[in-house]
């Protein structure tokens, strides 16, 4: 007789999951399964799909090890049922189980759906916290409560106190919170860049990959070579070799863009953490006990933690704060479709294509192509935020929505008009060409703004500026441009103007 059936979602794969550790093993049974309707609410990456299908597998594994019985159910099991309501209504007929257990889903749209269990199907149903994060969306709202703009310094700030991590005493190590000035050198092609580690797929992996190739063989992106970590100790391990490899340079060079090297000397761990391979905070003590072992430098380890504890917890907690209807939100009403080229990478501008190539192939792009590139492309294009959404979340190994949609909606196209980000992240080919090589390999000339053979950031950024000079001269970090712009001759305006109108019909 089955006592509780624990539901384990997609990126709920941690053994000291709060669902698994109210649970007994001995009179519990753990459900997991592969849903037609998780790999396309929207068409997500193959590479992505076999991740996790790969991870929950091995995951399975991993509980039985511990003395689980768990119910897996493969996407081509006969009683497979496409979607977690149908699965679960399923399990309670053939089990009768007195109530489910389920850890909070991390996605507004599913924890919606195992609020109504409960009057569903008759059967209690208890939604534990999800103690991952180190910050509850109850306390990030009290937080957030009576505070006009919700910047993340000073949320980054308490959870160094909360956590210690990088603190002397009640003082930050090194005397400075924040270490972001140190960490945007360009990258010059001649630096050795180790690049992530790679695994060799093992049988169970193979069998996803053949799965995923018949299932999903039409969705974007190239399913092999597939390299990620599928489980715990390799996701460990793939982290450990970043430490000692990468880690030492990933500040100088967070923001640094280079053709042909996806990685530079990024982690590549956030598919780890958001699936719950890696635990976020021993990834912040190793860093921080490298830092002060004296093998990596402060601006290095800080640049990481303040991403995990600062920023990951704090998206996190501005989307349970917003949502529903934050996946709405268009500051700007823009409403222009997603290029075909973000599918096709088929655009002569190289730094777009760069991006959209290795997200082809790699499930995989840095903070900075997503944002200064694809991101910025996009808003000074005045293309419809949520059709961008859609396409982050679909792309990209480690997106899932509460980080995905607050860093797309709110940072990336300043679509809530501020809340999260200080100005909106615009910018011309300018920026683009100082952090990266890209433009010397480009059609376009950076240098001109206007014009057929002008770097299309340059006319869309000035005709971006005016376009919305009344919804951003108020912000004292987008003044000046507006200012400056004010100044150009009327012919010069007219012709940036002509450029971005071309530029643009021609999309
Ligand atoms: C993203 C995803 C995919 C592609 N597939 C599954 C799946 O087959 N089974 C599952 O339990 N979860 C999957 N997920 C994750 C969910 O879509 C969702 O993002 C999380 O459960 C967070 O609410
Ligand atoms: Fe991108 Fe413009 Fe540089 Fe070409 S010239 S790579 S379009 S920024």
């Amino acid at each position: 007789m089955v006592r509780n059936l624990i539901l384990v979602l997609g990126d709920q794969l941690t053994p000291s999951l709060s669902s698994l550790a109210a649970g007994d093993s001995a009179r519990d049974r753990v459900l997991m399964a592969e849903l037609h309707d998780e790999a396309n609410y929207v068409r997500h990456h193959q590479k992505k799909i076999a991740f996790l299908f790969s991870a929950m597998r091995h995951f399975a594994q991993e509980l039985r090890g511990l003395g689980w019985t768990v119910d897996y159910v493969t996407l081509d099991a006969a009683d497979n049922k496409g979607n977690f309501s149908d699965q679960v209504a399923h399990a309670l007929a053939e089990l009768g189980p007195e109530r489910i257990v389920v850890t909070q889903a991390g996605e507004w749209r599913v924890a919606e759906m195992l609020e109504g269990w409960s009057a569903r199907f008759g059967v209690p149903v208890d939604i534990l916290p999800d103690d991952r994060f180190l910050c509850t969306p109850a306390a990030f709202r009290q937080w957030a409560a009576g505070r006009k703009q919700l910047r993340m310094e000073y949320f980054y700030r308490d959870m160094r106190r909360q956590t210690g991590l990088l603190m002397d005493g009640d003082q930050p190590a090194g005397g400075q919170w924040n270490f972001d000035a140190e960490n945007r050198k360009p990258a010059a092609a001649d630096l050795f860049m180790p690049g992530p580690k790679a695994c060799v797929p093992d049988a169970i992996t193979q069998e996803v990959l053949a799965l995923v190739a018949a299932r999903f063989g039409h969705h974007f992106g190239d399913l092999t070579p597939f390299w990620f970590a599928v489980t715990r100790a390799d996701a460990e391990s793939a982290f450990a070799t970043f430490v000692r490899q990468a880690l030492p340079q990933f500040g100088d060079f967070q923001d640094a863009m280079l053709t042909g090297e996806p990685f530079l000397y990024h982690a590549v761990i956030a598919q780890y953490l958001n699936c719950g391979l890696l635990d976020p905070l021993r990834v912040c003590r190793a860093v921080e006990a490298a830092y002060r072992a004296g093998r990596v430098p402060l601006n290095a380890a800080e640049g990481l933690i303040r991403q995990i504890i600062g920023w990951r917890e704090y998206v996190r907690g501005i989307y349970w704060l917003k949502m529903p209807g934050y996946e709405r939100s268009n500051f700007f009403g823009h409403t222009r479709a997603l290029p075909e080229f973000y599918w096709t990478a088929q655009t002569d501008m190289a730094c777009i294509k760069a991006a959209v190539t290795q997200t082809r192939e790699q499930a995989y792009a840095h903070h900075i192509q997503r944002l200064m590139v694809t991101g910025n492309f996009a808003m000074l294009a005045g293309v419809d935020p949520h059709a961008l959404h859609e396409w982050y979340l679909a792309v990209y190994a480690d997106a899932y929505e509460w980080v995905e949609l607050p860093n797309t909606v709110g940072m990336s196209q300043f679509a809530d008009g501020g809340l999260l980000a200080s100005k909106p992240y615009a910018a011309s080919g300018a920026y683009i060409n100082r952090m990266s090589n890209y433009c010397g390999g480009c059609r376009y000339d950076v240098k001109q703004r206007t014009g057929l053979r002008a770097c299309p950031f340059n006319a869309l950024y000035w005709d971006f500026i005016a376009r919305h000079r009344d919804r951003i001269a108020s912000n004292p970090r987008m003044a000046q441009m507006v200012r400056t712009y004010d100044k150009f001759a009327p012919d010069e305006q007219r012709k940036i103007a002509d450029s971005a109108a071309a530029f643009l019909a021609s999309l």
